[in-house]
């Protein structure tokens, strides 16, 4: 339009005009230049009684020495919160340590280990006392954001391992692999199925004869690269909450689990009959049923602790009934069994039906005891019982309700709780993220409560159980947290009868073992689908070196008792159970070395043998010590012949008694009716007499004083004898075979052994 008139902005509004512009861009550049944002430049410290506070441009950040060894990283784009963990049980203790300030970093160090924190832009780099790198924050990379999620990109190293990470699949050795940390009921899992049931997200890394361990303490959605797929770091994310993790440094990988079991805790030492045989099916019911299975078990002379009872004992899954037609005297059913030396021990899901004539419901009701949505209207899910409602296990008056509730079972004579479905399941579905959680009074939703859900389940039940009886509780859980140690023992859930899942089953429970939790066990057999009996039969030869030992199948699968496949796997079944109820004394005491230092019973072989690369060849990778002596070789049963790697040291056929040396590969025939088992040259193996359960004495003048000590000699040759408490111990040294033929063994001479304190001397 001709003519016009346009005013032209005087040079105020022009400037203000381009001021604004600018504004607009830069701010538009912040949005779009930064998808991911760093912690930028250090801009001040302080050093405080236990580490160094620290301010960034973009992040808050608390560096604390837990120990010498033990350094702990927080990070936050906002000021850090209240410090809040459900695994974390330790404190820092009072480590002395220095620190430095250079023009360019700052030096963290102890007597353990240093850290250089880099000023610009903000990273920190772990290395030794004298500066051996041993893991840093890779640079340009670091930690960042994406939104909420904050993860931590460390730079690979040559031929650098990763192992651990809990209950994951896939192999020993987890380079090249990714994992995702979400408990899930991963009903029919496969050998690549992640993620499962528990998170612990905890591993180790190894590299140029170092090893370290990562604790990535966040109870969200962890995510884990392992240099999958990206060759130029491993890293650790999180869907929201902080960065948050410790770092641990330590000689040996078994000096690493003892400081990370410092930091979550360790398994308190379970009862003696949880460590026994155990019989299960989903599920046996009547009342009838159940006794039939004790009884047949006792007439076989089939040694066993303990029965377990799924889902059908309840009156229409109602947790803590009873169906009274089934199960018309639980408490005179308890009693019978533990007159035949069984324990019984009883399934627990989280959630309740939703009926008011149903007490538990009713009780829950009024103590406000449910998960409930930002209205405050409870959330209802489907599962077992039909519509429910769920306990929020992560508030304290919840566990209380749940323990008192608990102490029903204890009444009836139950004395194990196992925890099922408590990943949350709800029928294999989603459940909704807004949904919350009362995270013990630091109110949070779905997203950051799940992971700990199990957890806390499993502390309500173990501690229920532990006031109501005054024992040693046995309480079993599928899913959980780090930190699960503490109250239950684990299995690695819906399993599957093939060769594959059995080995996979190996390294799912070495790996456990690897992330702090030593009482751990698979559904031997197979829970769906049908084992052949040579499946079978090496599963439970397998079942007798692997810390719980329960055999269960799927109530849609035939019968799995170790009688129902014929005589020959009745026999193979029955010696290996005969020969762990032997092994019971040396079984206890790994118990107590896992309960007291976090060793794992059973325990990957890169535990003892981290730097030899031959344990994580794809071939050897299921070995594992069952303790300090035994050395277990599991091949699938449809194997002529099998690959075998001794490691260093000398060791003894457990059959044939004969020496091998270590630091070697050996081919094996391998036979059904023996599981390949090596002895370590020196060890010492108490056992005791034959029993049928852990309620019956063992043989000897003095019943329970009376033990038995295996001695593998090579390389002690020299000893003259060995003494107990100063007096000599009439110990036959020398080797014998474990299992002849069918049931025979060979005896020896009994030792009798008063007081646990007393030394056992070898005299050179
Ligand atoms: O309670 C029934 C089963 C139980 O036998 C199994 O061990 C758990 O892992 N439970 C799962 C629920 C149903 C699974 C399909």
């Amino acid at each position: 339009m001709r003519g016009k008139f346009v005013p032209l902005p005087n040079l105020k509004t022009a400037l203000s005009i381009l001021l604004y512009s600018a504004c607009l861009l830069l701010e538009v550049n912040q949005v779009f230049a930064q998808p991911v944002m760093q912690a930028g430049k250090l801009t001040s410290f302080v050093r405080n009684a236990n580490g160094v506070a620290i301010e960034t441009e973009h992040a808050h950040v608390a560096l604390t020495v837990f120990s010498p060894g033990v350094i702990r990283v927080r990070m936050d784009k906002k000021a850090l919160g209240p410090d809040f963990s459900y695994a974390v049980i330790a404190k820092p203790d009072k480590t002395d340590f220095q620190l430095n300030e250079l023009a360019d970093k700052l030096i963290l160090k102890t007597t353990t280990l240093q850290v250089q924190i880099q000023k610009k832009p903000f990273s920190v780099r772990f290395e030794t006392p004298d500066g051996v790198l041993i893991n840093q924050d890779e640079p340009g990379l670091s930690n960042a954001w994406i939104g909420d999620e904050v993860g931590s990109y460390k730079t690979l190293q040559e031929g650098e391992r990763f192992i651990g990470l809990g209950e994951k699949t896939g192999n020993l050795d987890r380079r090249g692999s990714a994992y995702t940390n979400w408990n899930t009921d991963a009903f029919r899992y496969t050998g690549e199925t992640d993620p499962l049931y528990a998170s612990v997200p905890f591993y180790i890394g190894i590299h140029h004869g170092m090893n370290y361990g990562i604790f990535f303490d966040n109870s969200y959605q962890t995510d884990f690269n392992f240099g999958a797929s990206n060759r130029r770091f491993s890293s650790f994310s999180a869907q929201g909450g902080e960065l948050n993790y410790y770092f641990i440094f330590q000689p040996r990988v078994a000096d690493i689990i003892r400081a990370y079991t410092d930091l979550t805790g360790r398994m308190p030492l379970p009862p003696l009959w949880s460590l026994g045989y155990q019989q299960n099916r989903w599920s046996y019911y009547p009342e009838a049923e159940v006794m039939r299975i004790a009884n047949t078990l006792r007439e076989k002379k089939i040694p066993a602790d303990g029965i377990t009872l799924d889902i059908h004992y309840m009156d229409g899954y109602r947790v803590f009934s009873w169906d009274k037609q089934a199960f018309p005297d639980p408490k005179a059913m308890t009693d019978k069994l533990a007159g035949l030396g069984f324990k019984t021990t009883v399934i627990v899901d989280p959630g309740i039906k939703i009926d008011p004539a149903y007490a538990t419901y009713a009780r829950g009701m009024q103590q406000d005891v449910f998960l409930r949505y930002a209205d405050g209207t409870p959330y209802v899910g489907e599962v077992w019982p039909g519509w429910v409602y769920f306990p929020d296990f992560t508030r304290a008056a919840t566990r209380a309700w749940w323990q008192a509730e608990v102490a029903n079972y204890a009444k009836q004579g139950v004395a194990g709780l196992w925890n099922d479905m408590n990943e949350i399941s709800t029928w294999g579905q989603k459940m909704p993220n807004n949904i919350l959680f009362d995270y013990d009074g630091h109110q949070t939703t779905h997203k950051q409560g799940r992971n700990v859900y199990a957890l806390e389940m499993a502390r309500a039940s173990h501690e229920g159980m532990k006031r109501a009886t005054g024992e040693r509780p046995f309480t079993l859980s599928r899913s959980g947290y780090a930190g699960l140690q503490r109250y239950a023992a684990i299995w690695t859930g819906d399993n599957t009868a093939d060769e594959e899942h059995m080995m996979l089953g190996v390294r799912l429970l070495n790996s456990l073992g690897l992330s702090g939790m030593p009482f751990t066990g698979m559904d031997i057999g197979g829970f769906t689908g049908t084992p052949t009996s040579g499946l079978y039969a090496r599963w439970m030869q397998i079942g007798a070196f692997t810390p719980y030992f329960r055999n269960h199948a799927a109530s849609d699968s035939r019968s799995s008792e170790p009688w129902t496949y014929g005589e020959d796997v009745l026999n193979i079944s029955r010696n290996y159970i005969n020969l762990r109820y032997r092994l019971m004394p040396y079984l206890y005491s790994s118990f107590y070395q896992a309960a007291t230092s976090g060793m794992p019973v059973m325990r990957s072989l890169a535990i003892d043998y981290t730097h030899d690369e031959q344990v994580y060849s794809r071939h050897y990778q299921n070995q594992y010590m069952f303790g300090d002596a035994f050395l277990v070789a599991p091949f699938a049963s449809n194997k002529e012949f099998g690959r075998l790697y001794l490691p260093q040291g000398d060791w003894h056929d457990l059959y044939s008694d004969q020496l091998e040396h270590g630091k070697q590969a050996k081919a094996l025939e391998l036979h059904l009716e023996r599981l390949p088992v090596y002895v370590k040259a020196g060890s010492i193996v108490p056992m005791q007499s034959l029993v049928q359960s852990t309620a019956q004495q063992p043989e000897g003048k003095h019943a329970s004083k009376f033990r038995k000590l295996e001695i593998y000699l090579h390389g002690f040759q020299d000893i003259n004898s060995v003494e107990l408490a100063g007096k000599p111990l009439p110990v036959q040294m020398r080797q014998v075979a474990f299992l002849g033929k069918g049931d025979k063994y060979l005896n020896l001479p009994s030792v009798s052994i008063a007081n646990s304190a007393e030394k056992i001397t070898l005299k050179y």
